[in-house]
């Protein structure tokens, strides 16, 4: 299944109701006086954060979202019913813009965060709010207001605390299957991942850390390469990014040209990602002799880099990294 995690859709709220023109008729009783009641509101559209949804596939094949209309109001003083209003579920995460201004409406953050997307009309005045002591019978009545509508943009970025960035396969699903209970697509080829991959790493019942796996990024993403930099703006939220590199076979100078060129693909695509805190996880320690081993440890420890070396496979410095994760994230205040 395609991954959707941007779309553009339609909401047209209710129109308010028309007020009545009517006089109250009843016998004996000549010149009733007016009695025509006023309408209802028309229904508005409301957007709505939670947590039990995590795509947008509900939206492939609906794109206009219609709230119901208010009633006309009657004689007899009655009030036209208000439409009802449409309250449209989506992904935490979401972030709404006008897509004709480029606006930004409302950011989904909270679980049960509303907002209102399209206003419904206001209702029409029926003819009896219009006697004065001149005009007793007053043949004037109004027309409820249209109800607001607009296309919506809606982007989901996905709300993870940690992202997982680097080259094709280089081990972000597995470490992502390491740490957490999602089960990526592992392969030993480039551009596995094509989807962005979400794991919960729970340290306890109630505290947990969500880990972002997305696409490999090559040099020249950026401007289009590869998969391109699409992806990166599921990170652009997170606390914190690794940098997962394959470390079999390289040497100190492959490694340190790998981190520069990640840098570079994250800075062209927005600066404020190479702000977060970046830790650099040299995978596939398995692979690596004891003696290559140590020497890339003394080469990283004369620099100013955070370094973690790691084998998803004999989960070798995997509880380390992620205990450090986790102290960091609680220090940074982000474990729920
Ligand atoms: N020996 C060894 N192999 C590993 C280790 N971690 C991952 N691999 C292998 O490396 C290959 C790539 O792993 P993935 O997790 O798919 O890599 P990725 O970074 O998600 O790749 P893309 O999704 O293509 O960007 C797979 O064949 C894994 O089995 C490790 O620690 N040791
Ligand atoms: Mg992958």
């Amino acid at each position: 299944m395609k991954f959707i995690d941007e779309t553009v859709i339609t909401v047209r709220a209710g129109n308010g109701g028309s007020g009545c023109l009517s006089f109250r008729r009843e016998k004996y009783i000549p010149y009733g006086g007016p009695d025509g009641g006023d309408g209802g509101n028309g229904g508005s559209i409301i957007i709505r954060g939670t947590d039990s949804l995590n795509t947008l596939a509900d939206f492939r094949n609906k794109s206009i979202f219609t709230a119901e209309n208010g009633k006309a109001g009657g004689s007899r003083n009655k009030h036209g019913r208000n439409g009802d209003d449409l309250i449209i579920d989506l992904p935490l995460g979401c972030v709404i813009t006008d897509n004709i201004t480029n606006e930004e409406l409302c950011d989904l953050d909270k679980e049960d965060k509303t907002f209102i997307v399209a206003k419904g009309g206001e209702h029409g005045f029926g003819n009896v709010r219009f006697k004065t002591s001149t005009n007793r019978a007053p043949r004037k009545k109004t027309l409820g207001k249209e109800g607001e509508s607009r296309e919506i943009k809606i982007v989901l970025k996905v709300l993870a605390d940690v992202g997982l960035v680097g080259l094709p396969n280089a081990g972000k699903s597995s470490f992502l299957q390491a740490v957490s209970m999602a089960r990526p697509k592992i392969a030993d080829y480039e551009f596995t991942t094509l989807t962005p991959n979400l794991g919960v790493v729970l340290y306890s019942d109630y505290e947990k850390f969500v880990v972002a796996d997305i696409p490999g990024i090559i040099e020249g993403a950026s401007t289009g390469v590869g998969l391109g930099t699409q992806f990166l703006k599921h990170i652009s939220r997170t606390k914190m990014l690794l940098n997962i590199i394959d470390g079999s076979n390289k040497t100190y100078e492959m490694i340190t040209d790998e981190i520069e060129k990640i840098h570079h693909e994250l800075e062209s695509y927005d600066e404020t990602l190479i702000k977060k805190d970046l830790w650099i996880v040299i995978n596939k320690i398995d692979l690596v002799s004891n003696e290559e081993l140590n020497d890339l440890r003394n080469k990283f420890n004369m620099t100013k880099l955070v370094v973690y070396f790691v084998s998803t496979v004999t989960k070798i410095g995997i509880e380390e990294l992620t205990d450090n994760i986790y102290e960091f994230l609680k220090y940074e205040n982000r474990i729920k």
